[in-house]
């Protein structure tokens, strides 16, 4: 059940993403501005921090910009 949870919300994000661009979606959780996001930045967003490890393709901590685009675009 929980896991269903996490999954309606994670889709609830997508139709987010749908209406503003994975761009601007990045821009407004990189909080510190470093072009990257970090576990901590992404805390508050329970779907994103859920799929961390899948953002994270060369598994170095952080989310890129491409990182983050790159999921999205293999969504499509
Ligand atoms: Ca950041
Ligand atoms: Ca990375």
């Amino acid at each position: 059940m929980k896991k269903l949870l996490l999954t309606t919300v994670f889709f609830t994000s997508f139709a987010v993403v749908a209406e503003t661009s994975p761009g601007e979606l990045f821009k407004s959780l990189d909080k510190d501005g470093n072009g990257s996001l970090s576990k901590t930045e992404v805390a508050g967003e329970v779907a994103l921090a859920s799929k961390f490890k899948e953002f994270d393709r060369d598994e170095n901590g952080e989310i890129s910009t491409q990182e983050f685009i790159a999921y999205f675009e293999s969504k499509k």
